[in-house]
């Protein structure tokens, strides 16, 4: 059963030109929102970097959710709401989704701000029984408040945040979110979370960095699309990929390289120069240990109810009910 995307347009061009404006004039060093990422073909380039062989993260989360999605279902009250923050192309879902509707019947909120990926889910989902689909084009807490502001009162809320893109949220952003999160739900409520655990840096260099060179495309479609979007003149090919681990951070880091020293024009008046081998910085990929997401869900108002590791890629699911 599908309803519908509903038409709320999110990505205003002035934020994303604001956006760009404000990162490649940050010092010492330029940055790039990651979420900027995910344009048409971003995600199009995305759902390929999980299917790449080095990209062990995609599937480790959707194992663990085939697995444990029966338990996780018969711990969820009979009234329930979900909602999903960046709900992807939908697939690994699934099987949460099943689970849930085999016991009762079950509005599906997806949130993403790819109109792309929503339709891609809502098409993915639409063939299983007693699901409605709501699809939501906006920011995630927008999304969340919106659906949160509208539920039943006895109806509680199961907010599912999988594949570890609170990674993304570098420290203390990611606790931030999580309290964020928490202010929009009652106690009772519940938040699935996925999230990529530290392992060895050379498996963590390759999955960001793999050998198809997919990563490198899907970092390098950002410059494109300021190219294309605000009328910037980036030469692609004087850029390139780089992934780098940050130990004291703990994360993954996408940046991209100059080639040379040179003048890029964004839209008619904005110039930005960059020196021989500096980097705009696209994305952080925090990795987690089990205690450190357990004690930021805590001082967030979450109970851990289970952390679920995948044995071959280090990853967790965590389920957590506000407190
Ligand atoms: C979707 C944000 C979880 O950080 O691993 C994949 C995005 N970037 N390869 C991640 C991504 C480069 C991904 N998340």
């Amino acid at each position: 059963m599908t309803t519908a995307p509903v038409p709320i347009a999110s990505g205003r061009p002035e934020s994303f030109a604001a956006d760009v404006r404000a990162g490649l004039t940050k010092t010492p060093q330029k940055e790039l929102p990651s979420k900027y990422l995910y344009d048409q073909l971003g995600s199009r380039l995305f759902d390929a970097i999980c299917e790449l062989p080095e990209y062990g993260l995609t599937r480790a989360d959707e194992r663990l959710l085939r697995r444990h999605s029966p338990e996780i279902a018969d711990q969820m009250p009979g009234n329930l709401l979900v909602c999903e923050l960046g709900s992807g192309s939908g697939g690994k879902t699934r099987w949460i989704l099943e689970a849930l509707t085999r016991r009762r019947q079950i509005s599906y909120y997806p949130i993403e701000i790819s109109p792309l990926a929503l339709s891609l889910c809502q098409r993915e989902l639409a063939d299983i029984d007693s699901l409605a689909i709501v699809g939501l084009e906006r920011e995630y807490l927008d999304g969340l408040r919106h659906v949160s502001e509208r539920r039943g009162t006895d109806q509680a809320i199961l907010v599912m945040f999988l594949g570890s893109t609170i990674g993304n949220f570098s420290a203390p952003a990611d606790l931030r979110f999580l309290q964020d999160i928490r202010r929009l739900l009652r106690p009772g409520d519940f938040l699935l979370l996925g999230s990529d655990l530290l392992k060895p840096i050379p498996d963590l260099i390759s999955a960001y960095d793999d050998n198809l060179g997919v990563t490198a495309a899907f970092n390098l479609n950002l410059l494109s699309r300021v190219n294309l979007e605000l009328g910037a003149d980036f030469d692609l090919r004087q850029f390139r990929h780089e992934a780098r681990f940050n130990t004291v951070t703990s994360s993954v880091e996408m940046h991209l390289r100059s080639l040379r020293a040179q003048t890029v024009t964004i839209g008619t008046h904005f110039r930005v120069d960059f020196q021989d081998g500096e980097t705009i910085w696209t994305e952080n990929s925090h990795k987690y240990s089990l205690a450190e997401i357990a004690e930021k869900a805590q001082t967030a108002n979450f109970r851990v109810q289970a952390q679920w590791v995948d044995q071959q890629w280090p990853f967790a699911e965590n389920l957590l009910m506000a407190e």
